[in-house]
This record gives structure tokens, sequence and C-alpha cells, in this order.
């Protein structure tokens, strides 16, 4: 008989929760064949539940080739052998629900492995009833049908002798891209979408989600320089009919009780947050929340921190709720961004209280907690596609995807066997275990903020009133609900700062860096120490 599912009733706990995203293949690996799996998940599910995260997103664990590590699937419907069954991931569901954690799952829309049977028809003839499905077309000539170039630089057409025609993908040859305009294919999509919900899951983050619908008519999109490189992805990318396909998405998940959608929107360095924003809809009827990258762009400044969030707040339509998030599996990881030089991890508990104080849906990238680096992985251990086409200029993803340090252990705790991906170097040191026996570690800094979120409602659902914006190396907010008033202050520096702000009441220190938890302050008027960063509420009026 099918078990209960027991989800402690939380709503908006998308909103107000904090996701931490897990790559499934470095986070745990429960039978020593040296990759992560669910199981492994699983028996970490107290870890995590002790951290204190509302939600999981895991990235794919779904049938696949592993061309990109299971961004290229072959069967929607199944678990990848490599990661567990579907009964793994119905226990998966269960067990994280008996602890109030909510499983988001990652959705590849845009694309799907060479291998996915659908693709298979697709190739077979030109008329196949799945040869739509995929977008293929005829040339010009012997040249591909137009200008757009794949995510390797080159074209994104690739010519398929057996029916003598091109099939396009954003991607790796080995991920066709879907035809969205296709009915057929568009209704197996949302059955699939139903079968997850079905089955349990809470949400998804979709992947590249802004790619999904291209011209029609396939035109050139405009180049710069006469360089193909240098184009501008009009007629690829952010298509205005996106809007009303993610409007029937976000009904199909609205008939399911809280659920929510997260979607990836690819787009170069800087970042466009008015873009992004743009796939939140009216707040209420397209993509729950949705990823802008601005910040995981930016080099440490707390200037241009602080215009990043603003300008990423200020595009958050009103009904609309704001992310945030530091790393993720494509970028290198934060606490290597920040401590370039020598500040050895001191802006990274800074950078933490930021992501887990503003107004926003925090995401946590497994890993950061314990401030792991990037390691550098050389020629002969690189896994990931990226690497080995662009090795040494670009040394691919990998470098972020090492496996999780959980204790001083061999391969760090994550396997008995012969990690997929080694070690970080830095694993006797930088572990879970270690971090948390120490009080000061920024795994239990980590804990104590997503504590004080669950605490209060003003970190949770508070408005953001900016106070210091950047200049000077201060970024300082309030957040307001209500009557609960909660002051922070962050130094990005590694000076002594002073903070003079005018504002007569009684204030106590609710967490901080450097600051005993004693201090009681009867103005906003103190100093902060090298990268302190400090969290002040107000207990009573001025007496
Ligand atoms: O990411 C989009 C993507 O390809 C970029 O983030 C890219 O990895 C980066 O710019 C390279 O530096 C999504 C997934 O997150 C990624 O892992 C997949 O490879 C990709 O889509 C294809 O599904
Ligand atoms: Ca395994």
């Amino acid at each position: 008989m099918e078990k209960e599912i027991t989800l402690i009733k939380s709503d908006g706990w998308w909103k107000y929760g904090v996701v931490y995203q897990i790559y499934p293949r470095s986070f745990y690996d429960s039978n020593g064949d040296g990759i992560g799996d669910i199981p492994g998940v699983i028996e970490k599910l107290d870890y995590l539940s002790h951290l204190g995260v509302d939600a999981i997103w895991l990235s794919p664990v779904n049938t696949s080739p592993m061309f990109d590590f299971g961004y290229d699937i072959s069967n929607y419907n199944e678990i990848d052998p490599v990661f567990g069954t579907m009964s793994d991931y119905r226990t998966l569901i269960d067990e994280s629900h008996t602890r109030g954690i909510h499983v988001i799952m990652d959705l590849v829309l845009n694309h799907t492995s060479h291998l996915h049977p659908w693709f298979v028809e697709s190739r077979s003839s030109t008329d196949n009833p799945k040869r739509d499905w995929y977008i293929w077309d005829k040339g010009d000539g012997g040249r591909p049908p137009n200008n757009w170039i794949s995510i390797f630089g080159s074209s994104a057409w690739k010519y398929d002798s057996s029916t003598g025609e091109y099939y396009y993908h954003s991607f790796m040859e080995e991920q066709p891209d879907l035809n969205w305009r296709n009915p057929g294919l568009k209704e197996a999509m949302f059955d699939m979408i139903r079968f997850w919900l079905d089955l349990g899951v809470d949400g998804f983050r979709l992947d590249v989600i802004n790619l999904l619908i291209k011209d029609l008519k396939l035109r050139n999109n405009p180049v710069r320089f006469g360089i193909p490189l240098f184009q501008k992805n009009k007629y690829n990318r952010n298509r205005k009919e996106l809007h009303g396909l993610l409007r029937e998405v976000r009904k199909i998940l609205d008939q399911y009780n809280d659920t929510m959608s997260v979607g990836e929107i690819f787009m170069p360095p800087p970042g466009e947050p008015e873009l992004s924003a743009g796939y939140l809809g009216s707040g209420e009827d397209e993509l729950h929340l949705a990823f802008d990258f601005s910040l995981i762009f930016r080099l440490w400044s707390a200037r241009s921190y602080y215009k990043c969030i603003e300008r990423w707040m200020n595009a958050i339509p009103v009904n609309g709720w704001p992310c945030h998030v530091l790393s993720n599996h494509d970028q290198p990881r934060s606490m290597w961004r920040y401590n370039w030089g020598n500040e050895g991890g001191k802006r990274s508990p800074v950078a933490a209280a930021l992501l887990l104080t503003l107004k926003g849906t925090p995401f946590i990238y497994y890993g950061e907690e314990i401030g792991m680096k990037n390691s550098r992985i050389g020629r002969k251990d690189i896994q990931d596609p990226f690497g080995k086409k662009f090795w040494p200029l670009f040394r691919g993803r990998d470098s972020s995807r090492t496996p999780m340090q959980w204790s001083p252990e061999n391969n760090g705790g994550f396997t008995v066997g012969r990690s997929w991906l080694p070690v970080g170097v830095d694993y006797k040191t930088i572990n879970v275990k270690n971090q948390m026996e120490d009080k000061f570690s920024l795994l239990n800094f980590y804990r104590d903020l997503i504590e004080i979120r669950k605490q209060k409602k003003a970190l949770q659902q508070g408005d953001w009133v900016p106070v210091m914006k950047g200049y000077n190396g201060i970024i300082a907010y309030y957040r307001v609900f209500g009557e609960e008033v909660i002051f922070v202050a962050l130094n990005f520096t590694g000076k002594i700062k002073n903070i003079n702000i005018h504002n007569r009441a009684q204030w106590k220190n609710l967490l901080s860096t450097h600051k005993s938890l004693h201090t009681h302050y009867t103005n906003l008027k103190f100093s902060l120490d090298p990268y302190e960063a400090t969290i002040i509420e107000k207990i009573g009026p001025f007496s």
C-alpha cells in the first residue's frame, strides 16, 4: 500500500523557506561505485534537516546516457540506474516530507538526449509522426538553415545524413532541441509534468526555460562585425510566445497544492534582471521564481553588489517574489570567487548573511555552507564535455562539482570506492564533520542564519528597506514586518567601519560574526570589524 505523505502543510514555503541544491552525482555515494545516488541523499536527509533547509532541488536523475551528466534525458518517466530506482525516488519524497523538506525536481524541457526514443523515431524518416517533435530543416543549399550557434560556438545545426536534413541543438549534438510548437510534444510533456506531481514532487527547476521556443521562420540572428560568434540571440531565445506556454505550465502546477517552479533564465554575463523578472508574468501567472545570475557574475564589491540587488528587486513585479543565489553547478563556487588573494574565506560569512537576510528565496549550493572551493581538475580527470572541448582555455564545470566533503576520512567520506571526480585537496580540514564540532564554523553560521529566518517573520516576509547602499564598503538594510524590525549591517572590506544611523530604540544582537549576543544598543551607532556581518533586532521603544 502507498504510504501516506505527511508533509507538514506550509503555505508559501517556496517564498519563505530555504532551498538547497544537490548535484546528485557528488553528494553521497551509498553503494561504493564512486557516484553519488538517491539512497545517498536519503542517508543525508538528517544532515539537511539539521541545517534547517525547507527544500532540496536535485539536478536531473532521470535516465540518461550522461553526455551532459543528466541534462540529456532519454526517459523522463524513469530514474537512471546509476542514481537508483523509482522506488528510491518515492522513498526520497516520503522521507523528505516527513522531515518537512520539499522536493524540487530538475526538468529539462528544451532538449532530450539523442538516444531518447522520440528522437530515434524522429530522425528515422521525414514522414515519421515524431519528425516534427524536434526542429528539422533542409538547410540552404548544402549549408545550415541559419546562423544560429550552439553553446560550443559553432553552428547549432547538425546534418543528419540518413534523411539529408539538419536538426537543431542549442547545446551538444547529443542534445537535440524539442519543437514546442508541436501540440503532440507539448501534451506528452504536460503528461510527464503531471506524472511527477502525482508522485508527490513539490516543484520544478526549469532548465534553460527561456530557450524553449524558436522563431517559426528560423530567421538569422543579427550579428556584430560580421562575426557569427558575436550574435544577438534575437530569434532563438526569449521569444514572446514563451509567456503563453509558461501560463499553461502554471495552470498545471496550480491544480496541485502548494507547488512551485523556478526557471533558469539562461543569458551571458552581466545578466539582465528585467528579462529574468519578465518570466514571472504578473507575479502570479507564469513562473513562481526566476533565477538572475547577475550577482554570480560580479566581483566582490559592496557597491557593485548593492546595485545588482537593487536592480533585481526593482525588476520583480508587484505580486512577484525574488530569489537569490550565489553558486550553482555551472559557475565557479562563491567561496572561490570571493576569496581571491589572501582573504582566506573571511568574505563567505558576509555573503551568507546577505543571501539569507535579503527579501527573497535563498538557494544554497551543496558545499557552500562549509566553504568548499573550486578544485583544479587535471586534464585526465575532466568529465565535463565543456572542459574536454575547450581545455586548457576553459576547464569546464567539474571544479564546482567535486564531491561533498563530509569528513576527514578517505575521499572526504563521500565514497568508499573510486570517486568519479577527485575530492577537493582540502577535505581533511574543510568538511562537515569538523565544522559540526566547531561552534564558529561557516556551517554553524549558515545554520544559525537559517534558524533566525525561521524565527523572524521580518526576515522571511518583511519589506526590504536599504539604508547603506554599498558606498564605503558597507551594505545595510532593515527588514520590517509589522512591529518586527531587523537591521542588517555587512562590512565587505578588510577595514574597520562605522555605522552611524540615528534610530533610538532598544536594540539587541540577533546574530553576528564578531559581536557577542548580549550586546545591546540604544541607537544604531557602532563599529564593524573587518568582514563583520551583524544582525540586530529591535526589542522595544527607546526608554
Ligand atoms: O545551463 C545552461 C548552460 O549551459 C550554462 O549555464 C553553461 O553551463 C555555462 O554558461 C557554462 O559556463 C543548463 C544546465 O544548468 C547545465 O548544466 C546544462 O549543461 C545545460 O543547461 C544544458 O541542459
Ligand atoms: Ca552510487
